[in-house]
């Protein structure tokens, strides 16, 4: 049991913690415990909090060299890495993660996404163009780039800190100011960075935040708040279309990367000890929990039942528990909300007529995690494209197996999703795996890997999982307005 009172956790504007004008309980997934008490901010409140990011805008902060930019986002990453624990904590209490994948992913990265931008936008130059004339004189175009203004952020809960910090680092490398709306889901790590704001001395107004919920709450007064100057927005696609809808009165730029229902391809060729591992990562990582992840597995017929059996054990050897004991893989999903989601998808295969090979239901942990919201990964074969949880996002720890015979077909079931986000693809055949990489209509294709990231390289979807691409220069497009100058020569 917890020995100390769960914290209450504030809002953060213009360079102070303020109270909301409601609150709410956030729940730890692991055993239904209370992880905090969040106070809710309410319409004057993100009124405040547009107003001193607007301040900061036409302020000091505004005329900030690159230079001085390029240094903050450095004490930032600084400040992130001394805070170290105390961010794995966070973020450990309002998930329910294993404490290793929080210290390997979500915190490493949260100091990575500061310094890969303070490293894009030094080093980031313009656009010119020297035109001929008619007369035989000649014109400089030259573009320069400003920042885009006040920047709504809105982030999901299944890697919060490292999906806010992948917004806010290039949003503040670019010369803008931020207001942040993290999950109800996972409110503490925002909260803590804005004391890391501080630390590293940052302007008052630059980053805060404001806590609540979606519709009749604070996403809802963020995004059709006039003030704001553009949303980049990570979550559900449902949510992205709410989003575009409030901010279209406005006409205002949006960046969304949305949900996926991602395939898998593996190959007779491939080395299958190599795929089923990698298979296991991509379906299972974070309970499933990342947009990311693995839902759909073509599988070539004649490794089919090697690679079902193969992906069986590894989902059978998962160890769910507690997020400090180091055996731990795998913990619960984010709330029980979600879990009533995920299990009406485990009733839903079996009735689409599912054989279920691992998995399947809730598992039992004991009485001290029963509270908790936890769930088998779960595979299933016998379904094809033609059923619901072939089509639509589940966000678990699941996933279906589904034969095919030639490479085209493998590309025709993979393709045929109304989602465009991520494709991992196992062959030994090079030249295979690009060919097949470059038919796949996502954002992101793998070869013989999942997930593995350079910050410098275009991130995004297509079709349902979102508009537009972030990373690298590409965050630099979205977070800066280009004015053209033309001076005759
Ligand atoms: P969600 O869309 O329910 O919530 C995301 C955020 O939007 C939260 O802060 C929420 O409070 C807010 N929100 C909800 N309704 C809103 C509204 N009407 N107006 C403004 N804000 C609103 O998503 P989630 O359940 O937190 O996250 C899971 C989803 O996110 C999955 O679909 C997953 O695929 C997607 N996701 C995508 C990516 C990606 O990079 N493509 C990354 C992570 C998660
Ligand atoms: O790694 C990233 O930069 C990123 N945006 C990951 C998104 C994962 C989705 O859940």
């Amino acid at each position: 049991m917890p020995t100390t009172r769960p914290p209450e956790l504030l809002c953060f504007v213009d360079g102070t913690f303020v109270s909301g004008t409601a609150s709410f309980d956030k729940i730890d997934p692991v055993d239904g415990s209370l992880a905090a008490t969040v106070h809710e901010a309410g319409r004057d409140t993100v009124d405040a909090a547009v107003a001193a990011a607007r301040k900061a805008m036409q302020g000091a902060w505004g005329q900030t060299s690159v230079s001085a930019r390029v240094q903050l986002l450095r004490r930032i990453a600084d400040r992130i890495e001394d805070r170290f624990d105390d961010l794995v904590a966070a973020e450990v209490r309002d998930t329910g993660k294993p404490e290793s994948l929080v210290r390997e992913l979500d915190v490493a990265r949260a100091a990575m996404n500061f310094r890969a931008f303070a490293d894009v936008v030094g080093s980031s130059g313009i656009e010119s163009f020297l035109t001929d004339v008619p007369g035989g004189r000649k014109a400089l175009n030259y573009a320069i780039n400003k920042p885009l203004g006040v920047v709504a952020v809105i982030v999901p809960w299944n890697l919060p800190l490292l999906l806010l910090t992948w917004k806010v680092a290039p949003a503040l490398a670019c010369g803008n100011a931020v207001v942040v709306k993290p999950s109800e889901e996972t409110p503490s790590s925002a909260t803590l960075l804005a004391e890391i704001m501080i630390e590293a001395g940052a302007p008052d107004g630059v980053y805060n935040v404001v806590h609540g919920f979606g519709p009749g709450s604070v996403g809802e007064y963020l995004t059709t708040h006039p003030g704001i100057d553009g949303v980049t927005f990570t979550g559900e696609t449902a949510t992205g279309s709410a989003i575009m809808r409030a901010v279209s009165p406005h006409v205002r730029p949006v960046s969304f990367e949305l949900g996926g229902k991602n395939a898998a391809v593996v190959f007779a060729d491939a080395d299958l000890e190599a795929a089923i591992a990698g298979l296991s990562r991509s379906v299972f990582l974070n309970t499933g929990q990342v947009c990311l992840c693995t839902e759909r597995v073509y599988v070539e017929r004649s490794v089919f039942d090697d690679v079902a059996s193969g992906l069986a054990q590894q989902a059978r050897a998962l160890k769910l528990g507690r997020p400090a004991d180091p055996e731990t893989t795998t913990g619960p999903l984010i709330s029980h909300a979600h879990r009533q989601k995920v299990r009406s998808y485990l009733d839903l295969a079996v009735q689409e007529g599912a054989e279920v090979v691992a998995g399947g239901g809730v598992p039992d942990l004991g009485a001290e995690l029963s509270g908790g919201a936890w769930i088998e990964p779960t595979l299933w074969t016998g379904l094809d494209n033609t059923h619901r949880v072939l089509r639509e996002e589940v966000f678990g720890p699941v996933a279906a197996l589904v034969p095919f015979d030639t490479e085209q077909e493998a590309i025709r079931l993979a393709n045929d999703t109304a989602y465009g986000l991520a494709a991992s693809l196992w062959t030994q055949n090079i030249e295979r795996g690009h060919r097949v990489a470059q038919a796949m209509r996502v954002g992101m294709a793998w070869v013989n890997t999942w997930y593995l990231r350079d910050l410098r390289s275009p991130f995004g979807g297509i079709g349902l999982s979102g508009i537009g691409r972030e990373g690298g220069v590409h965050s630099l497009h979205f977070y800066t307005e280009p004015t053209n100058v033309c001076v005759q020569l």
